[in-house]
């Protein structure tokens, strides 16, 4: 039986998932499983969708309803962090606009000392590249939610090796369809889709580039 939280979210019920969230994020639930309930909702809609129980104004619905959710949840991240000296340039791949799982692993990261340069949607592979050199930031995140624009990540990873700079950065990758058939195609070092395992890649880069302890 799923929790009435993925329940409200997966039925697209705005005022019952609000007042939920509301409810729980004073209550003292953490943000982190507050988002995953709502990540489990919306992977229903997502699923009534391609079932064609839902059309796409139930996308664009489940997208206003999460951004309701971050909306409350928001105030509860820790501000003003000390930052770690770690930076990551970050963004979702070319043809591919979704971001509100990106945003989500963006504030985490903030609020845990991580400075990251967010360079929004439909990111062509050369543009990570460029800010790669530009920020000599060491650590890149990319987020695809869209199947046909995993082979654009390929690119990243190749444009990477013909500057020489494979090396010294680490890629990371995450949304929905990722998995390790998706990393081994792709080149990139690590996956997630799930914020908990997310969190635990980039603690671990922080921690072999030699991370400074975040004092927050
Ligand atoms: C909301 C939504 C939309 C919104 C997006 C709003 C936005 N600003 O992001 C709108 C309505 C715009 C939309 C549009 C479309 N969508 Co859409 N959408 C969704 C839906 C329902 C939820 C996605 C979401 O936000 N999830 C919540 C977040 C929190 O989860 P998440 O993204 O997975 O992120 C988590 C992890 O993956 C991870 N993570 C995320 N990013 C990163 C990055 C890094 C570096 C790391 C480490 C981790 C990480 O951390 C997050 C927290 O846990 C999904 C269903 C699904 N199963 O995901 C379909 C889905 C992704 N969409 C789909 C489709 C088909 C489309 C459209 C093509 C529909 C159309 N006909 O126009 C368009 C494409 C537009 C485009 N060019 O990108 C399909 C994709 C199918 C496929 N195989 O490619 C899905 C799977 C629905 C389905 N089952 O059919 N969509």
């Amino acid at each position: 039986m799923e929790d009435e939280l993925v329940r409200a979210m997966a039925n697209l019920d705005e005022e019952k998932t609000l007042a939920l969230v509301t409810e729980r994020i004073k209550a003292g639930t953490s943000a982190l499983e507050i988002v995953e309930k709502c990540k489990r909702g919306v992977e229903i809609v997502g699923k009534r969708y391609s079932e064609g129980v839902y059309y796409l104004s139930d996308l664009i619905m489940s997208e206003e309803i999460f951004r309701g959710v971050i909306e409350i949840i928001e105030p509860y991240f820790p501000k003003d962090v000390a930052e770690n000296g770690i930076s990551i340039v970050m963004g979702t791949i070319e043809g591919d606009i979704h971001d509100l799982g990106k945003n989500i692993v963006i504030y985490f990261l903030r609020s845990t000392g991580f400075r990251v340069y967010d360079l929004g949607v439909d990111v062509p592979p050369e543009k990570f590249v460029v800010t790669l050199n530009q920020t000599g930031s060491r650590v890149l995140g990319i987020c695809v939610l869209l199947t046909f624009c995993i082979g654009s990540i390929k690119k990243v990873v190749k444009l990477l090796e013909e500057a020489g700079m494979r090396d010294r950065v680490k890629v990371v990758i995450g949304g929905y369809p990722v998995n390790q058939q998706v990393k081994d195609y792709t080149g990139a070092d690590y996956y997630a889709n799930d914020l908990v395992k997310a969190m635990e890649i980039f603690r671990g880069i922080a921690s072999e580039l030699g991370a400074r302890a975040v004092v927050g």
